[in-house]
């Protein structure tokens, strides 16, 4: 059977969910009444932010063919779950909405998947809109494709308009990938994820040869062995079959125990015929691009956030930890992430997924310096400093910008009190810029896109990578809360910002604290000297408003509780800071 596997791919919201949608319509693949917007964002998380955090693999059939579709996320964050898709199929549909034009992850996209050497078929989407303004938008793609406009195609995702069209237009431009069953079995894994009954189960691109249930499998680079406990398909839930070929896309209980050694990127093969077999080209390992110290709140629940994260981590291989050992907080794990959404996304899983509250330090990038013996020191987080480091440097980024002409001067304007570097700015399209800065990476992660989207009005987008180290002049502030300095607020700034900085957090501490039971204050330190401060007054919580008609004696025991918290709190000298707490703080 012929088989056509292929992703979809677009700048964030541009609608390949709701595309995803009509394709498994009109293959059948999901029953009618079974249907529901953007069916693929099957996590509770995809659903309540409505954005797409996973790439989702389905498996359909349509006039005697097999397509292999998988829908991948646009928010920058998640850009390694593309990069991954992208080597598993042959063809990609780039998406782009007749709002919005081309936008800065359409660029980043598509380049990946031109290096990838991807077939792509480009479509511009919600043409059924009022504000569309397609043959602008097909013009623009036209010049940036360097192709002729009638080969790109004009959808609605959302009314179905044409979307038969382009599935034909993928059945005659995809290629049918090679079908060589009779070589040795060589399967990359793209993804993987953990399943209480399966165990650890690698969702893979079937390269050379096939694999059944019972065969004994070998991974080339993790080295690993297991026998193959079921195999099959996405549609999109799992479904098993006896087998999988060469061309296929599905997934292989590997009976492997050790999570860690199922490696994204690794190739699987069969233990008996692994002689001489070389690795499929596998994935650069993502580096992490911010850093944040993750404690539990209860320090018994050590074991179960190690256990989280080693799970978290099968289906998120971006995802890095290492385990840590403070005076302050005790046990717990530096964790990197690709961004503050990626950050808050684990953040939330490991709360619902696993009852976790734990306490975040703030997001930071890894700085570095040079130790008073000129040994170079990597500063993830504030614990890592010292005053006598000697040089210190950060991270640079490029960063690309789309945005309407209308607001060049502000854009300037915000860029010029960062620090930035102009490289290039280009007129594009109709009325709109594409800019080029170099930027240090701590602005990226702070609230840069935010500021960018107030001050054009939501018309801005961005994409950055990084461009390696330079120098910086850095030092540590710390946050005390009651005389106390609370380590999870302490942050590694450059000089020109940490009076400003400490005054930003003490207020929005006082803003986002919950009321206390007694007067707290809240002061920002550097070197020793306080340079802000804010008071938290004390408030008595009303515990027994609720109960009003409740009998009395309910009545006493809820303010004898209360009495006795009070007291505890204040002989601990500590307050109880709600998790989310760490992240409003650090986030605007
Ligand atoms: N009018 C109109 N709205 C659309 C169309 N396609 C998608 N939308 C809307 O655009 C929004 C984003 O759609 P999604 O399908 O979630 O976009 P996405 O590209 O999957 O988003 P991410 O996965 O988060 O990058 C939703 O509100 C959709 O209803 C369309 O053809 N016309
Ligand atoms: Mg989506």
């Amino acid at each position: 059977m012929e088989i056509r596997n292929f992703v979809i791919i677009s700048h964030i919201d541009h609608g390949k969910s709701t595309l995803a949608d009509r394709f498994l319509e009109i293959t059948g693949t999901v029953e009618k009444g079974k249907m529901r917007p953007q069916y693929l964002d099957g996590m509770d998380l995809e659903r309540e932010k409505g954005i797409t955090i996973k790439m989702t693999p389905v498996k359909m059939k349509h006039n005697g063919i097999i397509f292999n579709l998988i829908d991948t996320p646009g928010h920058i964050d998640f850009n390694y779950e593309v990069s991954r898709s992208l080597a598993a199929v042959e063809g990609a549909v780039l998406l782009v909405d007749a709002t919005k034009g081309i936008q800065a992850q359409t660029i980043t996209n598509l380049e990946l998947a031109k290096k990838e050497g991807l077939v792509i078929i480009p479509a511009v989407n919600k043409i059924d809109s009022p504000q569309a303004r397609t043959s602008e938008v097909k013009k623009e793609i036209a010049d940036f494709l360097e192709l002729e406009e009638d080969k790109i195609m004009s959808i609605s995702a959302k009314t179905g308009e044409n979307v038969d069209k382009l599935l034909d237009r993928v059945v005659e431009l995809v290629p049918n990938p090679e079908q060589n069953e009779e070589a040795p079995l060589r399967a990359l894994i793209f993804d993987s994820q953990y399943d209480t009954f399966l165990g650890v189960i690698a969702n893979v691109r079937i390269i050379d040869g096939k694999v059944k249930t019972g065969d004994k499998v070998y991974l080339l680079n993790s080295k690993a062995e297991g026998v193959v406990k079921e195999m099959g398909f996405f549609n999109p839930e799992r479904v098993s079959s006896g087998e999988l070929k060469s061309g296929d896309i599905g997934y292989i209980a590997t009976g492997i125990k050790d999570a860690e050694k199922i490696r994204i990127g690794d190739t699987v093969v069969l233990k008996d015929s692994k002689e001489g077999l070389v690795p499929l080209e596998g994935y650069k390992d993502p580096e992490p691009k911010i850093f944040v110290s993750m404690y539990p709140q209860d320090q018994e629940d050590f074991e179960t956030l190690k256990l989280a994260l080693s799970k978290l981590k099968l289906n998120d291989s971006a995802l890095f930890y290492q385990h840590q050992n403070f005076q302050v907080f005790g046990r717990g794990f530096l964790c990197g992430f690709l961004g503050t959404l990626h950050a808050e996304i684990i953040n939330e899983r490991l709360r619902r997924e696993y009852g976790l509250e734990l306490v975040i330090g703030a997001p930071q990038v890894c700085y570095k310096a040079n130790g008073s013996k000129g040994q170079e020191a990597m500063i993830y987080n504030p614990t890592n400093w010292s005053d006598s480091f000697k040089e210190h440097f950060e991270p640079w980024t490029e960063v690309k910008l789309i945005i309407g002409s209308a607001y060049l001067g502000s854009v300037f304007d915000l860029i010029s009190k960062i620090d930035g570097i102009h490289i290039d700015s280009r007129p594009f399209g109709k009325d709109r810029y594409l800019l080029v800065y170099e930027l240090p990476l701590r602005e990226i992660i702070g609230t840069f896109y935010e500021n960018l989207l107030n001050i054009t009005q939501g018309y801005a987008s961005m994409t950055y990578k990084e461009i390696g180290y330079r120098k910086a002049d850095l030092e540590k502030l710390e946050i005390l809360i009651a005389g106390e300095p609370e380590e999870a607020f302490s942050r590694i700034l450059p000089k020109t910002k940490t009076v400003a900085e400490a005054r930003r957090m003490v207020e929005k501490l006082k803003e986002v604290l919950p009321p206390q039971m007694f007067a707290v204050a809240i002061q920002g330190r550097i070197g020793g000297k306080i340079i802000a401060r804010e008071t938290i007054s004390a408030r008595r919580k009303d515990v027994i408003a609720p109960l009003y008609g409740g009998d009395y004696t309910r009545k006493r025991k809820l303010l004898e509780k209360q009495k006795k918290g009070k007291k505890e709190l204040k002989q601990r000298g500590k307050l109880n800071i709600p998790s989310d707490v760490f992240l409003k703080v650090f986030g605007s």
